[in-house]
């Protein structure tokens, strides 16, 4: 734990080196905030599914989920609220392994991610590719608590936490941008903390 100077005086470096983006203070904790009720897992009906504009739409179990390849990323976490979790080491699949698996047509440009629950949210597909966004379910290193999205939710580090979607069930390859839960209601379609691309 670090007294108020010392989180002051990190803030202040983190800003300067960037790592910190702007308007966003550090925390230790870790908030828990989405919107609903937090949805049961059931492994033996749960199912992952890709569909939309991709030449192979798949359907996967919780046990074939977990025979996929894994990786693990550490990496920061930026929630538009405007707190910032450092250093999260996550585990599941590269988003990569998806989308090799799933092919997507040359007409697919964007993700919407559909969750248990019905929230929704939008990212380009280019985004999904880079090296560090994954499908995870497990946190530092314990299995993803309900709470935080478990069993499974997306990371994407270097957008804000909302394009992060927890309870994960599904992509849908899309051509054309299509606003999600907080894009419809405002929310920025992009959602940069480096730009600050908070509202739209
Ligand atoms: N399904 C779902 N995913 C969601 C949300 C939500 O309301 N529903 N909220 C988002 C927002 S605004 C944030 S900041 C992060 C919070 O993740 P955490 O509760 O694990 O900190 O989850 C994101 N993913
Ligand atoms: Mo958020």
């Amino acid at each position: 734990m670090f007294g108020s100077g010392e989180r002051k005086r990190l803030q202040r470096e983190h800003r300067n080196t960037g790592r910190l983006p702007p308007g966003q203070s550090l925390t230790l904790k870790w908030p828990v905030l989405h919107v609903g009720a937090v949805p049961a897992f059931d492994p033996a009906s749960w199912r992952f599914y890709v569909e939309g504009l991709v030449e192979r739409p798949f359907e996967l179990s919780w046990e074939e989920f977990q025979s996929l390849p894994r990786v693990r990323v550490q990496a920061d976490f930026h929630c538009v609220t405007t707190w910032s979790k450092f250093d999260n080491v996550w585990e599941g699949v590269s988003l990569s392994t998806i989308v090799e698996r799933a092919k997507p047509t040359p007409a697919a440009r964007y993700v919407i991610q559909h969750c248990d629950g019905g929230y929704t949210t939008n990212a380009p597909l280019d985004d999904l590719l880079r090296d560090n966004v994954l499908l995870a379910d497990t946190h530092s290193p314990e299995p993803l608590t309900p709470e935080h999205g478990g069993p499974l939710r997306m990371i994407i580090p270097h957008l804000y936490a909302w394009k992060s979607a927890k309870w994960i069930r599904g992509l849908e390859f899309v051509k054309r941008d299509r606003a999600g839960y907080w894009e419809e209601r405002g929310y920025h379609m992009y959602g940069d903390p480096s730009h600050e691309e908070r509202f739209r």
